[in-house]
Parts: structure tokens; sequence; C-alpha cells
């Protein structure tokens, strides 16, 4: 009795230590590729229901350059858009809890724009080490200035568009705490979520988003909206399997 107790402890502390091998190899994989090591996919709608917010018309008067490009009209802001399909752009949805590894971030920089004296895009993604660079289409003078709680402030004047702005984040951080505003133009306004992983994204003009590269697990998927909140979910996926969900914001 003694004995098979022991070889029982035996067998499972090696199938204890063969499994923590091969999840470390598979960590190690993850390092080395930098890409996600999954094949399951989360992919979803963001849909709005109820009463609309109605779009906050900007007038830009103040800087007659940036009123000039929009013929002396008022633009409208971007932070309400309700797409033709009565779904919501501009939504940030994440992994909460993501699959641990050591994330290389891609090379490809993130470009953020002053275009029209409007930040574009107007909510974006980037990971912790992924270069972003800041360009200035509109070749007059903007003020990049970003606002953090866990990242260090940078304050630049960008006066042409003949330079690029190059920077890279230290810490993960969402929105809102972590934001661009442009100190010559009060109504500019982007915001940043800076990840340690590559499972985020940003939804578009059809509401739509895919998050993919997920091992099998159950993953809290949040979606924020700068006006709505936001919103998890739990979803459970295996290996390969696409799982489709809607998050629905309401006023
Ligand atoms: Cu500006």
């Amino acid at each position: 009795m003694q004995w098979r107790r022991m070889m029982a402890l035996v067998s499972s502390l090696s199938l204890a230590v063969g499994l923590s091998c091969a999840q470390s190899k598979k960590e190690a994989q993850i390092v080395k590729t930098g890409a996600a090591a999954g094949t399951a996919t989360i992919k979803g709608v963001v849909k709005f229901q109820g009463t609309p917010l109605k779009p906050r018309m900007i007038s830009m008067k103040q800087d007659k350059k940036c009123d000039a490009l929009h013929k002396g009209k008022p633009v409208p802001s971007d932070e309400f858009v309700l797409n033709s399909n009565g779904t919501l752009k501009w939504v940030l949805v994440y992994v909460k809890n993501p699959p641990k590894g050591n994330y290389k971030p891609p090379s490809k920089p993130v470009v953020l724009d002053q275009k029209g004296c409007h930040y574009t895009p107007h909510v974006f993604g980037i990971m912790v080490g992924q270069p972003l660079e800041i360009f200035n289409s509109d070749g007059f003078l903007h003020n990049v200035h970003f606002i953090g709680k866990k990242n260090p402030q940078f304050n630049q004047a960008h006066p042409t568009s003949a330079v690029k702005i190059r920077k890279q984040f230290k810490s993960p951080e969402l929105p809102p705490d972590s934001y661009f505003k442009c100190d010559v133009h009060p109504w500019m306004k982007a915001w940043v979520g800076i990840f340690d992983h590559p499972f985020f994204t940003v939804s578009g003009d059809d509401g739509s988003f895919t998050i993919s590269g997920l091992p099998a697990g159950t993953y809290e998927i949040e979606a924020w909206h700068e006006k709505l909140g936001k919103q998890t979910q739990k979803v459970t996926v295996k290996a390969g399997e696409t799982k489709t969900i809607t998050f629905t914001f309401k006023r």
C-alpha cells in the first residue's frame, strides 16, 4: 500500500514536471516569435440601443487655419459615432486576463496623425515598447501632450509636417487614464490603450472587432467607450474555435 502510494506520488510529480516543461517551452516559443501562440478567435460587434447622444459640434474659429480646413463649418466630435448599421465606432476591445507570455512588440509603428485639427485615429491600442509615430499632416502648429498615470507625461510642440515625433510606452495602462490632447486646440483628443500583450482592437465603421491568436481558455473581454463606459463578458474558446459575441451599450 505504502509502495503503491509512493509510486502514485512519483508519477503525479513527473506529470507535473512534464506539464510545466511543456508550459515553459510554449512560453519560450512566444518570446522567440513574438506572435500569439493560439488558434482561437473571439469576434463580434458593438451595438447601440436607445437615444443616440447628439453629436457635439466643434467650432474651430479660434484657429483660422483649422477653421479654413473645414470651410468655416463646425465639425462633429468623435466622442459618439453611431455607424449606419446601428453599431458604435471607437470602442476599445481587449482581453482583460490575457494568457501569460512575454510578448514581443511589433516593430511596425502605430501612426497617430494630426489632420484637419483632429487626432486620427481617435482611439487606438499599442503595445508596450512598440514604436508610435506622430505625424502632423496639417503642417502648422500643434502640441502633442500625452497624459498618463503609469507612463510619464510628454508635451512637445509639433510645428511642421517635416518632423515625425517617435515615442514608446513603458507600462500598460488604459483610457480614460491615458490620452493625448493638444494645448493649441482644446477640442483635440485621442485615447490610447497600452498593452503588454497583443489581444486588443478598436471597433471601426461597421462596429465589428476580431481578436485572434488566442490559446484555448476562458477570457474576460472588455469593451470601453468614452461616453458609455465599459462592459465585460466571459468567453470560453477551444483551440481553433471562433466564438462570436455582442456588446450592447444602452442609454
Ligand atoms: Cu492641435
